[in-house]
């Protein structure tokens, strides 16, 4: 932590600018050393146009940000240098850098910095690295959203609220002679931890939404060969991706394209359609649809509008789970020789030849995930494993207190749960925490950050 740090922020390639980042007590004395212009005396904040210089030579023309501590992104002094894009020019500022006495950032190690030096907490550390990595808009937003702190907030709410329950046992164990504090009576205190409890389950809830927003929804087409699957897959990405002809089994590996909807990548996995076959390779693709359609998050049944429906579908059907299960019926644009009579599921008609019916399809995959509900520009939802885990473990922890209250246990049994329940959420913003989580949490993110 005491010593400088550098490496290069952009992406390493042609572009017109890179950006080389240097922070830590030294940073100004080591670019004193390479740059053209003295920045000891400047003020904080200004940028300065010089060259880089290395023995006498100019290496290249450059502008230079100067941002003194303690308002940095890390906190301690940090200098960007704005140089000529391009490998050879970038990797030769650094080498200057190191050579004057700055060591090379590990990865995430700036942002390491701006969470060990408090101004970040490790919450919205996380977010910053979703930010970077969001491929959607919905993942965009939601990782602002965590960087500006409304998760924080909801967090540290909670921890207010379970402090409180704690004050005011204590103040009746300790002071039972003050009769201002509202007593702490069996009945208040169950309401209040049935309301955390509420709260934390709803927490858990939401992250189920904020994984489909940060990884996408994955959407397995399923059904007998020659129903239309990799048509309707062209049809939705808007690219001939999939090989579709009339003969029976022609997909027989797995063809995916995406789309984004509402801001949220739809993954749509084609597969070989299932059927009993005696080709070993297209056996390979029927075994491979079938592990798909099990964990995929909605599974797209397609049946054929000018068939009868065999038993085969029926039975293959009746095995999906029915939560994640859509029913299109295909090629409606031919005579309707299909029965349905016993499928209760809502069903879908349409076809990949006059397209009526695909946006149907479309508007039943939102439903289905309810995007227009989950996806808004002030949702927050917990997006990580370590935060679900820790959530439930306070969740487990207050129901534990709440069992205890009911069967009359020592109150020091119930503070142990809610004291418990504290800390764990208090690890989720990082205000515990232990160094290994901490190196294994920012060893994920890219250099330079
Ligand atoms: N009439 C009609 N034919 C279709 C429709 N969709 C696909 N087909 C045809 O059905 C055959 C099989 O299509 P394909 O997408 O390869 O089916 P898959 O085996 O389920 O992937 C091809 O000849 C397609 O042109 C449709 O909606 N209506
Ligand atoms: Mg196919």
């Amino acid at each position: 932590m005491n010593d400088t740090i550098c490496a290069i922020s952009t992406s390493l390639g042609i572009g017109a600018i890179s950006i080389v980042r240097v922070s830590g007590n030294e940073a100004i004395n080591i670019v004193n050393k390479i740059f053209s212009i003295n920045l000891s005396d400047k003020e904080s904040h200004t940028i300065h146009y010089g060259h880089i210089i290395d023995n006498n030579k100019v290496i290249d023309e450059v502008l230079v940000m100067l941002m003194r501590a303690p308002k940095t992104y890390t906190t301690e002094d940090t200098i960007e240098i704005n140089c000529h894009g391009g490998i050879s020019t970038t990797n030769k500022i650094l080498e200057l850098l190191i050579n004057n006495g700055a060591r090379l950032a590990e990865p995430g190690e700036f942002t390491k910095r701006a969470f060990l030096n408090g101004r970040i907490n490790l919450l919205e550390a996380e977010s910053v690295n979703d930010l970077i990595v969001a491929k959607t808009d919905a993942a965009r937003t939601l990782a602002i959203n965590n960087v500006d702190g409304i998760l924080t907030k909801k967090i540290k709410k909670l921890r207010e609220k379970i402090v409180k329950i704690l004050s005011n046992i204590e103040v009746n164990i300790d002071y039972p002679e003050y009769t201002d504090e509202v007593e702490v009576t069996h009945e208040l205190l169950n309401k209040h931890l049935k309301e955390i409890s509420k709260e934390l389950t709803k927490l858990v809830d939401g992250a189920k939404n904020g994984r489909i927003i940060k990884e996408g929804i994955n959407i397995a087409i399923i059904g007998k060969p020659n129903v239309g699957k990799s048509s309707i897959l062209n049809f939705l990405i808007d690219e001939e991706k999939a090989i579709v002809t009339n003969i029976p089994g022609t997909t027989r590996d797995i063809v995916e394209g995406s789309i984004t909807l509402n801001g949220v990548a739809l993954n749509f996995i084609d597969t070989a359609g299932i059927r009993e076959t005696d080709d070993l390779v297209e056996k390979i693709g029927v075994d491979k649809s079938k592990s798909i359609a099990k964990n995929a998050d909605i599974i797209l049944f397609v049946l054929n509008n000018n068939e009868e429906i065999s038993e085969e579908e029926l039975e293959i059907m009746g095995n999906l789970d029915k939560n994640k299960l859509i029913i299109f019926v295909n090629k409606s644009d031919l005579k309707k020789k299909i029965h349905l009579g016993n499928i209760s599921q809502e069903i879908i008609f349409g076809n990949t030849i006059t397209e009526n019916g695909l946006d149907n399809l479309l508007e039943k995959i939102k439903e289905k995930l309810k995007l227009d509900s989950i996806v808004n520009k002030d949702m927050s939802y917990l997006s990580n494993i370590r935060q679900i885990t820790l959530v439930n473990k306070a969740n487990e922890a207050i129901k534990n207190a709440s069992k205890s209250l009911k069967k009359e246990m020592p109150i020091d049994m119930i503070e142990i749960d809610l004291k418990n329940a504290w800390e764990y959420l208090g690890e989720i913003i990082g205000e515990a925490y232990e160094d290994e989580l901490v190196d294994n949490i920012f060893s994920n993110f890219c250099l330079g950050k």
